[in-house]
């Protein structure tokens, strides 16, 4: 079995651009800084990483004649909003759980970005006390019981449908599409670095390059604040996606690497480090990343490059994952 014998939903517009960083790779004065930007991938509710793995979702989820998706986050779930923009474009129902992940004061938090892109979208947007957790929730559980209760056949797909057993493909597909562009660019990205909380985007990629013929550093900045808990997820579903897609071989440990360092106390408090990167990125590139994921995995980059621990011969590319709709719920992050 190969990635190719899976199917495949179409949801975005074609390969994610790939572009340089020129004036962060200037200001660092190290290794060259790529970024490939998962929040331009399709017309579906701003992007973003989700909608890659969900392309190999759905058609299970057709399949099955489902009607209505069920999945869970936090209430700036980017993976929500991400799973009711699919809904919408299949005509089928979204019921989301949206968990109290992240005590953050902002008093819209549960109304602005994320949550309210869903709820416009039309999702049945449920809000649930309940506290962070990467693995599989009881609220979820319970929510897929009341669709079923109601009538209707739910499809579940669990928190960044990381723990969803194809969950790792999208990203190991991404990992052919960068060196198929590596290809038309004529560059080698030596270094991959990637925000990793829930594992199957760092994961899809650690298997998806563990299958070509140069070797390269997938470097995943931890954002979850869980690190024992991510680490054993990400190389759970790396090592289950290197069987799926008929990897051949055992993933070694050394391939699998998850860097702590960034994420601050808790999931979804951006610390200083978080903020200086936002700002850094924002001012000297227009790009714009998110207080969450994104920001803490390019304070990273950030200290690995000025460490030189990324050397100043390298060539590094950053995985913009889209998060960045969850910035107007943290405007008081930023004064
Ligand atoms: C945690 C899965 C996750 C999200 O956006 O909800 N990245």
């Amino acid at each position: 079995m190969s990635l190719d014998d899976f199917d495949r939903y179409p949801l975005t517009f074609g390969p994610s651009p790939v572009h340089r960083l020129e004036r962060l790779t200037r200001h660092l004065g190290g290794a060259q800084i790529w970024a490939k930007r998962e929040d331009c991938n399709s017309g579906l509710a701003f992007g973003g990483n989700k909608i890659r793995k969900l392309e190999y979702v759905v058609p299970d989820a057709l399949a099955a004649g489902a009607d209505t998706l069920v999945s869970i986050g936090g209430y700036q779930s980017n993976h929500t909003r991400q799973v009711a923009a699919v809904a919408a474009r299949l005509g089928m129902k979204a019921r989301l759980v949206q968990e109290r992940w992240v005590d953050w004061p902002d008093v819209v938090n549960d109304k602005v970005g994320n949550i309210l892109l869903s709820r416009i979208m039309g999702a049945d947007v449920r809000l649930d006390p309940s506290g962070f957790g990467i693995g599989i929730k009881d609220s979820w559980e319970s929510a897929m019981e009341e669709v079923r209760a109601a009538g209707g056949v739910p499809y579940g797909i669990p928190a960044g449908a990381s723990e969803h057993p194809l969950g790792g493909l999208g990203f190991a597909r991404w990992a052919q599409e960068v060196a198929q562009q590596e290809q038309e660019l004529g560059v080698f990205f030596d270094t991959i670095v990637v925000c990793t909380v829930t594992g199957s985007t760092h994961a899809g990629m650690i298997a998806g390059f563990a299958g070509q013929d140069r070797p390269r550093r997938v470097l995943g900045i931890d954002a979850s604040a869980t690190i024992d808990q991510t680490r054993a997820q990400v190389a759970r579903i790396a090592r289950h996606t290197a069987d799926l897609i008929g990897l051949g071989r055992a993933l070694r440990d050394d391939e699998i690497s998850v860097l702590e360092g960034w994420a601050g106390d808790l999931y979804g408090i951006p610390v200083a480090s978080t903020i200086d990167a936002i700002r850094l990125t924002a001012e000297l590139e227009g790009m714009i990343i998110d207080p969450v994921y994104e920001g803490k995995s390019m304070a990273g980059l950030i200290d690995l490059v000025r460490a030189n621990e990324i050397p100043p011969d390298s060539t590094v590319l950053y995985a913009h994952l889209g998060g960045q709709p969850a910035l107007n719920a943290y405007a008081g992050a930023f004064g």
